[in-house]
C-alpha cells in the first residue's frame, strides 16, 4: 500500500505544480495573439522600405526593422478578390470570386468557409476587427466572423461625407471626366490631431486599435486593423501634402512611352480602355495625382505606426504575431494605366511583414503570395486548419525561421476568369483567358517593358510556367454588386 507521507505529499505536489506550469507556458506558447493590419490599394514603388523611394514610409520601415519584410510579396489586383483569397485561403480559380462585384458569401458552394478571422473565433480567441478587413461592399455579411462588439467596419458615408464637406476648398482636384472617386481635397491641418470632431475613419479605427491594446483580454486576441487609405479619395490634411512639393515630384521611372505596343490586345485594352492616363496627362494632373497618393501613403503609415507602437509598449508584445501587408498595389500612369486591375507587377505586388516574436528580422526576396498567410499563421499557432476546406497557399515558417528561402512553387495571381500571371523568382508570364501570353525578365527588365513572349527561345521558359496554372478554372459566381473594371468579350476580340 502506498503511504502518503508529507515527504511524498510534498513531492507529488511538487510534481503537479512543476507539469501546470510546462502545461501553462506550453500553452502560453501556442497560444499567440495576432495583430492583422491591411492598407488599402499600395503602390509598391511608393514606399520606402528597403527602397529608394520619393514617398517616406518610417513606420513601415520600424516594423520590417523587426519583422521577416518580403520585397516580392503579390496578391490578386482588385480588393474584394484579394481579401476574399487570403482571408479564405482559397484561389479566385477555386472560388470564381474574379471581381468585386462578386460575393463569396451568396456562393453556396464557398459561401460558409471558414475564413482567418473565424477561424481564430472558434478556437475561443477574442476576435476584434477595425476599418476595412473584407471588402466594403459585402461587411454586413461579415459580423459573425468578429466577437460581439469588436467589429467596426470601413463606412462609406463617413468617406463621403469628409470629402463633400470638409476639404479646402481651392484645393479640390478632380480628373475631368473621371473617375469620380479619384477626387480629392486637403483637409486643414487640425485633422487627425485630437479633435474627434475631425478625424477620418482610419484615425478613428486606429485609436480602437489602440484602446484594445491598452485593455486586459482573459482571452488570446486575433486584431484586424484595415486602413482605407491610401486608397482614393486621397484626401488628408495639409501636413501630408507639405511634405511633397509639386516641385519636387517627378513622373514614375517606370512609364515608357511606347510600352503598349509589344502588348497583345488583352493586356493593352486592359492597360488603357477607361482612357484616365490620357485625361490625367491633358488636364496636367500627373504630379497632382502623384502629391495626393503620397500624401495618403504617408497618412496611412503613421495610423500603421501609432497602431504598432501601441502593441509594442503593451504587454503583449512579446506574444503577438504581427502580419502587415496591402490588399492590391496601384498604377501611377504606368502602362499608361491608373489604379490596379492588370496582372503587372505595379498591381500585384505589394508590402509585406510576418513578425513572429523572437524571430530574427531578415528581408525575403523570393515571390510569395499572400494566399500563403492563412496556413502561416495556423502553422505558427499550432491550430488546425480550417473545417471544410483545404488551404491552397503554402505554409511560410521555414522561410520566416531562415530554414529555406524559397516556397517551392511560382506564385499564381489571376484575374477575371482565365487570366493567370505566373511569378518565379525571375520571370512573370501572363497567359489570358484566349492564349495571348506576356513574358517578362525581372532580373533585366524590373519595369516590365519588353514583352519576351513572341521570342521563341524563351518558349521552354513558358511551357515550364504553364505547368503552374491552376487545373481548376471555375466559372465566375454570379454578380450581386456592380460589373464594373471587369475583363469584356471586346478585350478578346
Ligand atoms: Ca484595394
Ligand atoms: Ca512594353
Amino acid at each position: 500500500m502506498f503511504l502518503v507521507t508529507e515527504y511524498n505529499r510534498s513531492v507529488l505536489l511538487g510534481a503537479a505544480i512543476l507539469l501546470i506550469c510546462q502545461l501553462t507556458a506550453e500553452t502560453v506558447r501556442e497560444r499567440y495573439n495576432v495583430l492583422f493590419l491591411i492598407i488599402d490599394d499600395a503602390s509598391p514603388v511608393h514606399h520606402s522600405v528597403f527602397q529608394e523611394s520619393p514617398v517616406l514610409t518610417p513606420n513601415l520601415q520600424r516594423l520590417a526593422d523587426s519583422s521577416v519584410w518580403f520585397s516580392r510579396a503579390y496578391t490578386h489586383p482588385a480588393c474584394n478578390v484579394s481579401r476574399m483569397s487570403f482571408l479564405s485561403g482559397l484561389r479566385p480559380s477555386t472560388t470564381g470570386v474574379y471581381y468585386n462585384g462578386q460575393s463569396m458569401r451568396s456562393d453556396e458552394r464557398y459561401g460558409g468557409v471558414e475564413t482567418i478571422p473565424e477561424r481564430f473565433k472558434a478556437e475561443g480567441y477574442l476576435t476584434a476587427g477595425y476599418g476595412k478587413v473584407f471588402h466594403n461592399g459585402y461587411h454586413d455579411l461579415e459580423v459573425g466572423s468578429f466577437s460581439e462588439g469588436y467589429f467596426v467596419p470601413y463606412s462609406s458615408e463617413s468617406e463621403k461625407q469628409l470629402v463633400r464637406q470638409y476639404p479646402i476648398e481651392d484645393s479640390v482636384i478632380a480628373i475631368p471626366g473621371g473617375p469620380g472617386n479619384y477626387t480629392f481635397g486637403v483637409l486643414s491641418d487640425d485633422w487627425d490631431r485630437d479633435d474627434p470632431e475631425k478625424m477620418q475613419q482610419d484615425t478613428v479605427n486606429a485609436n480602437l486599435a489602440i484602446e484594445f491594446l491598452e485593455s486586459e483580454h482573459d482571452q488570446p486576441f486575433f486584431l484586424a486593423y484595415g486602413s482605407w487609405r491610401p486608397h482614393v479619395h486621397w484626401t488628408v490634411a495639409q501636413r501630408y501634402f507639405d511634405r511633397y512639393p509639386l516641385e519636387d515630384i517627378k513622373i514614375p521611372e517606370g512609364f515608357k512611352g511606347d510600352d503598349l505596343e509589344d502588348l497583345p490586345k488583352p493586356g493593352r485594352w486592359i492597360a488603357n480602355q477607361r482612357g484616365t492616363h490620357n485625361r490625367v496627362v491633358r488636364n496636367g494632373l500627373w504630379k497632382r495625382m502623384l502629391q495626393g497618393l503620397y500624401a495618403a501613403t504617408t497618412y496611412a503609415d503613421e495610423q500603421i505606426g501609432r497602431v504598432l507602437t501601441a502593441l509594442d509598449n503593451s504587454p503583449y508584445k512579446d506574444n503577438t504575431i504581427v502580419v502587415f501587408l496591402a490588399d492590391n498595389g496601384w498604377h501611377t500612369g504606368q502602362k499608361y494605366h491608373w489604379s490596379k486591375y492588370t496582372l503587372w507587377d505595379q498591381a500585384t505586388r505589394v508590402p509585406m511583414a510576418i513578425r513572429v516574436p523572437h524571430m530574427e528580422p531578415q528581408v525575403v526576396n523570393s515571390a510569395v503570395s499572400s494566399l500563403d498567410i492563412y496556413p502561416t499563421l495556423m502553422e505558427l499557432t499550432g491550430m488546425d486548419g480550417p473545417k471544410g476546406h483545404e488551404l491552397e497557399g503554402t505554409d511560410l515558417t521555414p522561410i520566416l525561421k531562415g530554414e529555406i528561402s524559397d516556397r517551392g512553387r511560382p506564385v499564381v495571381i489571376t484575374y477575371g476568369w482565365q487570366n493567370h500571371a505566373v511569378i518565379n523568382d525571375r520571370f512573370r508570364y501572363i497567359r489570358y483567358q484566349d492564349g495571348n501570353e506576356e513574358l517578362y525578365d525581372h532580373w533585366n527588365d524590373p519595369h516590365e517593358w519588353h514583352n519576351l513572349a513572341t521570342n521563341e527561345s524563351y518558349r521552354l521558359v513558358m511551357d515550364n510556367m504553364m505547368n503552374a496554372l491552376p487545373t481548376i478554372n471555375r466559372e465566375g459566381i454570379p454578380f450581386t454588386g456592380r460589373i464594373v473594371n471587369t475583363f469584356l468579350p471586346e478585350a478578346f476580340e
